[in-house]
């Protein structure tokens, strides 16, 4: 089932996806990646998609008490979270009668999210702990020179830029796109990375910052900023992208810029809005517990069809 939230696609798998093995949600992601990647390209590339879809496939739940796992995947593999996303997994199993207005856990490859469905018809999803790795980071970039950002973790790992001078507009896409582009392979070549550190043991994994985030004044008068995020297949977020809204409201916190519980509304590059707030973690300092709302809207029911004669049976594959 198809859906846009506040612009920016999701194509929910609710049968016919591969069986895959794993006891947690995590460990189903890699098998997703590992034997299924066909499925993957299939759902969501050219010609049954296109580049800025984003796909989302229900798995067994991990948690009890969860309504379902879920497993995102883009373009050009799978994401470890998906704010949008969640918020049409949600509009689609209300569709479908398997959630009424309420809230519901989700179990995704790294946590759980609680996503609630109000009276409204706007979902709001209580997102993964979100925190800022590193401040004031600077990425020395090939006929641009340095730009300076953030690192942080919403769900995803973003590069959150305010001091780009660039004027974030629809008219400028192609121009943010590759400024965006060049900031990620400034961050590879300058061995720049998301790192988790697992409590317990101690033990570090570097990850690819894969989003680029900037900021700017808002068109709006509704909203406190506008952004332009670049997502790890080269297509931008036409919504306000809530895993990289959740990384914002972590560098604003820590900044003392937004007190704990205050809203602060995002406008997206083509003017669809999501508000966010934060809780603190009195036990983890720096860290948020971030809140995003926003409305999506069924766009469509469709049967893929999936010929093994079909050349582009598994999607079209761009090199
Ligand atoms: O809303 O978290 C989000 C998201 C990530 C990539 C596209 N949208």
């Amino acid at each position: 089932m198809d859906s846009h939230t506040e612009g920016e696609p999701t194509r929910v798998v609710v049968s016919g996806g591969p069986r895959l093995e794993g006891a947690t949600v995590a460990e189903k992601a890699a098998d997703l990646r590992t034997r299924f990647d066909d499925f993957r390209r299939a759902v969501v590339c050219e010609p049954r998609g296109h580049e800025a879809l984003v796909g989302a496939l229900l798995v067994e739940p991990e948690r009890e008490g969860s309504e379902t796992g879920v497993i995102f995947f883009n373009n050009v593999g799978t994401l470890h979270m998906c704010v949008h996303g969640t918020i049409g997994v949600m509009v689609t199993l209300a569709r479908l009668g398997r959630v009424q207005r309420g809230s519901y856990t989700l179990d995704t490859p790294v946590g759980p999210v609680l996503a609630h469905l109000g009276e409204n018809g706007l979902v709001s999803v209580e997102n993964v702990p979100s925190f800022r790795q590193q401040r004031d980071v600077v990425v020395d970039i090939e006929g641009i020179g340095p730009v300076t950002g953030d690192v942080a973790w919403g769900g995803n790992w973003f590069f959150i830029v305010d001091d780009h001078g660039m004027e974030l507009a629809t008219t400028d896409l192609e121009v943010l796109r590759e400024y965006a582009l060049q900031i990620r392979r400034g961050l590879e070549a300058a061995a720049i990375h998301g790192v988790h550190e697992d409590p317990g043991t101690g033990e570090r994994t570097y990850h690819v910052i894969d989003h680029v985030e900037l900021f700017d004044e808002p068109g709006r008068s509704d909203c406190d900023s506008r952004n332009f995020v670049l997502c790890p297949g080269g297509e931008y977020d036409r919504s306000p992208c809530g895993t990289g809204l959740s990384a914002k409201l972590a560098c604003l916190a820590e900044d003392g810029m937004l007190g704990n519980g205050q809203p602060w509304a995002q406008e997206s590059i083509i003017g669809s809005r999501f508000v966010g707030r934060y809780r603190e973690l009195e036990e983890r300092p720096g860290v948020v517990v971030p809140t995003i709302t926003g409305g999506a809207w069924i766009t469509g029911n469709c049967e893929l069809h999936l010929d093994p004669a079909d050349p582009f049976v598994h999607g079209i594959v761009r090199s």
